[in-house]
């Protein structure tokens, strides 16, 4: 092969962005730009994307696994490898039972096809209650509301921002994230266009971030309070009679208990603790109402925190109010071309959580999962039913989750640890067996996940760019393997035979919620319609040809397919977001629920906040541009220069506290002390600290040999893993109380 560029999707964050991937003929990778020809991200590209080529050569992603053997982590083959997994997790799970073994899903796993389709035949096979992911350290509050409100939990309504006319940003710095909950390459340029067309966006962040910058209005808040905000502004729609849902009316139950449980929040009771004056407030509802199109739009800032869920209710409870729910220009659902999970014409049971509860504290469970900050005391607290191992996905909790350091000890205490990760980091030092994966230009990608939740209706395949290491497994035939372990069938058991056993599933589940599409069509006349296809993009296919764009296996010519897909490099586009109430909706009542029970009780813990007397210093995080959380510091080009582990501080508070620009500052809390130097702003409010997450990786056992010589500690061994928003078991990451002294 000579050279050639490739066309990519690229997996590293929300965006979905297209790619160009310069490939020589040795198969090293060269230049990574925007592509100019994709149909959503028109040669969009950010730094991270740009470092493709760097992270596929950084010579200490693994290529092979690792087994402990005398206390250390040795190279291993696969059959040595799997045959360990095999000899340690049986006798667990044996003498124990299923929940002895729990699993932890990371972010990562989300921007994975493979994992997005075949963990859970792991998880099912693993068979335990322990399961644990970062979605309890990120959106889990938002899909709560959701599942509540509009009866499915992923039915996240995401900002039309091409056509918005009005955006109202809370707790969200998308020119740097590249926009989270909301698949949007190249957020800048689509705020840009809403300015272009007359219109305005309003940032609402304890720091002047940049999107807050770009914005045309920035309010500082006290962070933890945007329920607070978000209620009052609501309080104002009714007072001035500007509540209008329009078409919605007819869709929606609850006005009523709203506007009485917004009664105590006004404009001038909420304006202390939130920091945000009571004239503004008003101002903010009444342009709120009088944009002819406007998106209400909140994200981490307002997740993970205190009143995560509440705050996350309140958000699309304005955008109904206001009658932009669903409507173009407002916060309306994504239809994606494969595994819409709302889309189906056989909708499931309502949604519900607390179907059962952790051990040690008896947390509900939310879709499926226990609040990863509940991790460790599962690993700690002797008894029936204590995990003895732990079985991780392409997560770092070991970093990425609250009282880090407790955690950290805790694993360190397990019988058995396998991660399959592409990095001995903070989490997999501790590990007994490492199975890395393939890198994202060794695997076929579709962003399954993400398309569900994109400003406009798109799709896009990008089959694998280069091989995988000799004898590495792609990702589906690990997981079956795994499954085959963990099932008792054995690490030698037929994977083909498994993965028939799962594409003929997807295949029965594809074709009952297809409707029409599917009826008279049997599950062996849509598998010999994708024959001879296997694995990854058997499912795949199968997924596409039964969506709402598919073609049906013929059913509906011109429709989509893999093969379709194939053949437009640069994806498809299937036009912007178009209404879809009331066939959305899953809720017992068949409308839009603003005032669902299971919510509204939590509203007296808010109105507690009211008198609540003041903290003293805040910790929030933040993001930077050129990183990944946990993962990317290890990628020379993305660190040092900006991307630096310190504590922003408000000058006035620097004074007070007897710091100076530069010099080292150190934070406690009830959980643990870091140590970084101060970086002095007006850009942040008074009162709050800021440091980024994901940093500190000097500890024994990590072989990142870049990352572990940059300098930062770990913000999470600050976060209390006992402060929980109750409804989501969300861990509070942002308002966490600090003691900041002179290190
Ligand atoms: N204080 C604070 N903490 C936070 C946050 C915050 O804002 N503040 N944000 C939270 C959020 S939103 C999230 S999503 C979580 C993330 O939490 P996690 O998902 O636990 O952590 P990541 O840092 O994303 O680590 C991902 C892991 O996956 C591995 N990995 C990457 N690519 C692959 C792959 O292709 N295959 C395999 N097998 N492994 C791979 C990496 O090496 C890394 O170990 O962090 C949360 N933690
Ligand atoms: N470059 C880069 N991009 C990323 C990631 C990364 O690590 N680096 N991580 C990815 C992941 S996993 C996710 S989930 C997304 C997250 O995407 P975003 O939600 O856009 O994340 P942040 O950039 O952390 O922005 C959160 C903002 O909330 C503010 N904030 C903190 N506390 C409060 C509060 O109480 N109220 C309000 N109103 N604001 C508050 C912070 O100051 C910050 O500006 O980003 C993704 N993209
Ligand atoms: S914005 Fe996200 S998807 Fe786009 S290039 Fe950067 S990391 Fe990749
Ligand atoms: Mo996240």
């Amino acid at each position: 092969m000579g050279e050639r560029v490739a066309h990519v999707t690229c997996p590293l964050c929300e965006a979905t962005c297209g790619l160009d991937v310069a490939i020589d003929a040795e198969g090293a990778v060269g230049a990574v730009r925007g592509d100019a020809a994709d149909v959503f991200s028109h040669g969009y590209i950010c730094p991270k994307g740009a470092s493709l080529g760097a992270l596929h050569a950084d010579p200490d992603r693994l290529r092979g696994p690792l087994v402990r053997r005398d206390g250390e982590l040795r190279p291993a083959s696969w059959d040595e490898a799997f045959a360990e997994v095999e000899r340690r997790l049986q006798p667990i799970l044996a003498e124990h039972g299923r929940d002895a073994v729990a699993v932890y899903l990371g972010n990562p796993s989300a921007h994975n096809l493979a994992m997005l389709l075949y963990q859970r035949v792991l998880v099912k096979a693993l068979g335990t209650k322990n399961v644990f992911s970062a979605s309890t350290v990120d959106q889990m509050p938002k899909q709560i509301a959701a599942g509540f409100m509009f009866g499915h939990a992923l039915s996240v309504p995401v900002p039309d921002l091409d056509r918005t006319a009005h955006l109202l940003v809370l707790g969200a710095n998308p020119l740097v994230s590249n926009g989270s909950l909301m698949t949007a390459p190249d957020v800048r340029g689509r705020l840009r266009g809403i300015q272009a067309r007359g219109g305005k966006v309003v940032v609402v962040d304890p720091i002047r971030s940049r999107t807050a910058k770009a914005a045309d209005e920035h309010h500082f808040i006290r962070p933890g309070t945007d329920a607070l905000l978000l209620f009052a502004l609501v309080r104002v729609l009714f007072e001035e009679d500007l509540v209008a849902p329009g078409r919605l009316a007819g869709h929606v139950s609850g006005l009523a208990e709203v506007a009485e449980l917004a009664t105590p929040f006004t404009p001038e009771a909420v304006a202390g603790p939130t920091g945000i004056g009571a004239g503004e407030i008003r101002r903010m509802a009444r342009e709120l109402a009088a944009a002819p199109t406007a998106a209400v739009y909140g994200r981490i800032g307002t997740t993970t925190q205190e009143f995560g869920t509440l705050a996350s209710w309140l958000v699309d409870v304005l955008n109904v109010l206001t009658g932009n729910l669903d409507s173009p220009g407002g916060a309306m659902f994504t239809l994606a071309a494969a595994g819409q999970a709302n889309a189906s014409a056989k909708p499931g049971r309502p949604f519900s959580v607390g179907r059962w509860a952790s051990r040690v504290s008896g947390h509900p469970e939310t879709l499926g999962e226990f609040p990863a900050a509940s991790l460790a005391e599962e690993i700690e607290t002797p008894g029936e039913g204590r995990v003895r191992a732990l079985v991780v996905v392409a997560g770092n909790p070991a970093a990425s989750t609250p009282n880090a350091g407790r955690l950290g000890a805790a694993l360190g205490s397990l019988d058995f640890q396998l991660s399959l990760d592409v990095y001995v980091n903070e989490t997999s030092r501790h590990a007994d067996v490492i199975l890395p994966g393939p890198g994202p230009l060794e695997r076929p990608h579709y962003d399954l996940a993400l398309y569900q939740l994109a400003v406009r209706n798109v799709a896009n395949y990008t089959p694998a760019v280069l091989p995988a290491p000799p004898g590495m497994p792609s990702d589906e035939r690990i997981l079956l393997r795994l499954a085959a372990i963990a099932g008792g069938q054995g690490a030698d058991a037929d994977l083909d035979k498994l993965d028939d056993l799962v594409a003929a599933d997807v295949a029965r589940r594809q074709l009952a919620a297809a409707g029409e599409l599917g009826a008279g069509r049997s599950v062996s006349d849509a598998l010999a319609a994708v024959e001879p296809r296997r694995g990854v993009p058997r499912v795949l296919d199968l997924m596409l040809r039964t969506g709402p764009y598919g073609d049906g296996f013929g059913a509906r010519p011109g429709g989509l397919s893999l093969a379709a897909l194939e053949d437009a490099p640069h994806g498809i586009d299937l036009g912007p977001l178009q209404p879809r109430l009331p066939g959305v909706l899953n809720t017992p009542s068949g409308t839009v629920e603003l005032a669902p029970p299971a919510i509204t009780a939590d509203v007296p813990r808010l109105a507690a906040l009211l008198d609540r007397a003041p903290a003293g210093m805040v910790l929030i995080g933040r993001r930077q541009l050129r990183s990944n959380n946990s993962w990317m510091h290890n990628i020379g080009p993305l660190v040092g220069g900006q991307n630096r582990c310190t504590a922003q501080l408000n000058p006035a508070d620097a004074a007070e506290l007897g710091l100076a620009d530069g010099q080292l500052v150190r934070l406690s809390s009830r959980t643990g002390q870091i140590e970084v130097p101060v970086e002095l702003t007006e850009a942040i409010m008074p009162g709050v600290v800021s440091v980024p997450h994901g940093f500190g990786h000097d500890l024994p056992g990590v072989r990142m040999s870049v990352a572990a010589a940059t300098s930062g500690a770990n913000s999470n061994l600050l976060a209390d893993e006992t402060l929980l928003d109750p409804l989501s078991g969300n861990a509070v990451l942002n308002g966490i109380p600090v003691q900041l002294a002179p290190a």
